[in-house]
């Protein structure tokens, strides 16, 4: 293996090269280099070092591939602290992201200059954990405490100008790293600059006001999160205490954090959010042409999916049935690119340019004959679906890709209804579709896995997180869905208030409990999908006649203003009803319940037994291929916290067999619904758990 630390002369510069691919992480052999590169510096006549990094970046943080294993000399906070004590001055040119230890690293340089478009950030509060390599005490250091806490408790990265006005790097450079990394250390050799190491810079001056307004900023944006709280407590240390007390302090800090289920589950989601479109199947398939797109039917999902694409660069032409429909969707997607504009996501030159280039309506078929893609959003009937394949499948040109938004019809059987049936995938969009960041991406039995990977690359354009589902009623998301609510329906029948259900699911972590996300939804989503299932209902689940009622009371949720809660003035938080209450009440003397007493842990445990279970079969049967693919659903299409990882990962952490106990003891009173899934039973009695079955290589 090459060294992957490089030492090179420029004349009196020695240039110090980190070459690490793919983001130039600090595992141990870097580690191990850097501290060798500036001995070697010191050694030699050298009068200034540049340490920079090779590919698209400096260096992405600390190699998260190595946490939870035994941590191997030279430590990371060591290096820096090695760097910053070079006898000779030290340069970090920054290209492309310094990130995490990256930046710390940078920080232990006694000079900083980076290039336009670079990220400069410490996101360690994302993954559970803080800057544990200085970044706490010399940050503040360098841009004083207010700065230094907004920087480090949001993890959110600032650009070259800002960082240049805070205090944080010195120069804002041009051309390449090299380059611009040499012509600092020559301008700086010119002005007989010498080492200034950040550490021995005065301690930044306490600020009690910048604290108590971190503090009730992450009381609202990092609610049951621990890491932001405790990167706080070490930043304002470095207010109090001198460098090495500091960074102490930030160790202690960093070690406790390491040991919380929150880091392991951090990590987690951030190694499956790149995993999950590693696929076998798509490996080293190259996508179809995609660049022009049809979508068909202008309602919500029709225009949310044509803005998302249109954001994504992509020119969209959307059909509908008459002049008047396409006028109407038009409109929706101008609201929508509006508020882009107004989220500062768009300018306002762009989306004109979108609407007048991009954008076209049609009402005839035709104009989709040379799209690349065609995405259909109607009306969730199979015999308008196969109307509309009926139409696209005779005008789509040969290797065109035939898509449908359905959310639970079989695409087997739609696809069986035109003549490419390889040609066709669903491309399940969450509402709403230019908001939402999963893609479930359902691979029919014939579909060509070049169309696969076309749905896959049309995800990376859309910026959304695509995981490949099989064909099955509800595909991953909605069917686990439809088992946990299933589970909250049976403890409301049995005893529990929804109200306390979903308070008891808010202190697990997700945003909103399910009777509120029903509310949001609108209660007559959930009446119309208790009626398509009717006719094949087992008569052992329980139907929530309550949530019937409040239909036929016209009681639809958020959007009439009442449902399972009351919505005065249009909020969008509820007040509890009373009257649902007894409209519980009312279905379980219908159904000869004597109610009982239900704890919030209970609720939680049951509810999340009954996601975790049905999540197993779904694996079980393929149509989740990895429970990370169930992992990353839930977490980016159903708000599951992504603190605990997802609910393959939590039941991990909580443990298998005891969730399995769980399980087989409710069985006993219920075993239609609380039947173990023969995968959970296997994992157990192989005293082995799901990751397992996710298929890392690190
Ligand atoms: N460690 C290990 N692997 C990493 C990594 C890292 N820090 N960053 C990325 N990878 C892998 C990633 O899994 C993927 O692998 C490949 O690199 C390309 O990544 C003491 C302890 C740098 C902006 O939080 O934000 O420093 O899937 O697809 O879109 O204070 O990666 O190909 O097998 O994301 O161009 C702090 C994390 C660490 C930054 C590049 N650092 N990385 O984005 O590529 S904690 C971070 C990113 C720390 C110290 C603490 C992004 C990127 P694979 P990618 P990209």
């Amino acid at each position: 293996m090459t060294d992957p630390v490089r030492y090179d002369r420029e004349g009196d510069v020695a240039l110090i090269t980190v070459a690490n691919p793919p983001v130039n992480a600090l595992g141990h052999a870097v580690r191990q280099g850097l501290v060798a590169a500036i001995e070697r510096f010191e050694a030699d006549d050298a009068r200034i070092a540049v340490i920079l990094g090779e590919g698209r970046l400096f260096i992405g943080g600390a190699d998260i591939s190595e946490f939870g294993k035994p941590p191997a000399d030279p430590w990371l906070p060591d290096v820096v602290n090695r760097i910053e004590a070079a006898t000779k001055p030290v340069v970090a040119a920054i290209h492309g992201a310094a990130l995490g230890g990256g930046l710390e690293v940078a920080l232990g340089c006694h000079y900083r200059v980076a290039l336009p478009g670079t990220k400069l950030g410490l996101p360690e509060v994302t993954l559970g954990i803080l800057p544990g390599a200085g970044g706490t005490q010399r940050t503040p250091r360098l841009t004083g405490l207010p700065k230094a806490l907004e920087m480090i408790t949001s993890g959110t990265p600032v650009d070259p100008k800002t960082a240049q006005e805070i205090g944080l790097i010195d120069r804002v450079g041009e051309g390449d790293a090299r380059s611009a990394g040499l012509a600092y250390a020559r301008d700086l050799l010119e002005q007989g600059a010498e080492r200034r190491p950040v550490g021995a810079l005065p301690k930044p001056a306490a600020d009690a006001d910048a604290v108590a307004a971190t503090e009730a900023t992450l009381q609202k944006t990092a609610k049951g999160l621990v890491s932001p709280f405790h990167a706080m407590k070490a930043v304002v240390a470095a207010s109090e205490m001198e460098i090495d007390a500091g960074l102490a302090e930030e160790r202690r800090l960093f070690n406790e954090l390491m040991e919380t289920p929150q880091r392991e589950g951090l990590i987690h989601a951030f190694f499956l959010e790149r995993k999950v479109s590693q696929l076998p199947e798509i490996d080293g398939v190259a996508p179809r042409e995609l660049s022009k797109v049809g979508v068909i039917g202008g309602g919500t999902m029709g225009a949310g999916i044509a803005t998302a694409a249109l954001l994504a660069g992509l020119t969209v032409t959307l059909i509908e049935r008459d002049d008047e429909a396409a006028a109407k969707a038009r409109g929706t997607i101008e609201k929508n690119l509006a508020g882009a504009v107004k989220r500062g996501k768009l300018a306002e030159a762009k989306r004109d340019a979108i609407l007048s280039d991009a954008f076209a309506t049609s009402t005839d078929y035709s104009a989709l004959s040379d799209a690349d893609l065609a995405i259909e959003a109607v009306f969730e009937s199979m015999e308008v679906k196969k109307e509309v394949f009926g139409q696209l499948d005779a005008v789509m040109k040969p290797g065109a890709v035939l898509a449908t938004n359905t959310s639970y019809l079989d695409i087997d059987e739609i696809a069986g209804s035109t003549s490419r049936p390889a040609d066709v995938i669903g491309l399940h969009f969450f509402s709403p579709a230019h908001v939402m960041k999963l893609l479930e991406v359902v691979v029919a039995d014939k579909t060509a896995n070049d169309v696969t990977a076309t749905a896959f690359a049309l995800a990376k354009k859309l910026r959304k997180i695509a995981v490949r589902a099989g064909v099955c009623d509800g595909f991953i998301g909605n069917r686990i869905l439809s088992h946990y609510r299933g589970a909250a329906d049976r403890m409301v029948l049995e005893g529990a208030s929804p109200y306390q259900v979903d308070s008891a699911l808010r202190d697990f972590g997700f945003a909103m409990g399910p009777y509120a996300v029903a509310d949001l939804a609108g209660l007559d989503i959930g009446f119309m999908t208790r009626q398509r299932k009717e006719a094949t209902r087992d008569p052992r689940d329980v139907v929530p006649t309550w949530a019937d009622e409040l239909y036929h009371m016209g009681r639809l949720g958020q959007k009439t203003g009442r449902g399972y809660y009351i919505y005065e003035g249009g909020a969008r938080t509820g007040e509890p009803d009373p009257e649902v209450e007894a409209l519980v009440a009312q279905a379980r003397e219908a159904a000869g319940v004597i109610p009982r007493s239900f704890t919030d842990g209970e609720i939680q445990r049951r509810y999340m037994a009954a996601m975790v279970n049905e999540g197993a079969r779904v694996v079980g049967e393929g149509i989740a291929q990895r429970p990370l693919d169930v992992d990353a659903v839930k977490l980016f299409g159903y708000g599951f916290p992504r603190y605990r990882g997802g609910p393959m990962k939590w039941a991990d952490m909580t443990g298998l067999a005891g969730l399995l106990d769980d399980i087989r003891a409710w069985e006993k009173d219920d075993p239609y619904f609380w039947a173990p899934a023969p995968l959970l039973e296997q994992l157990v009695s192989d005293n082995t758990n799901f990751d397992s079955l996710n298929g890392w290589e690190r």
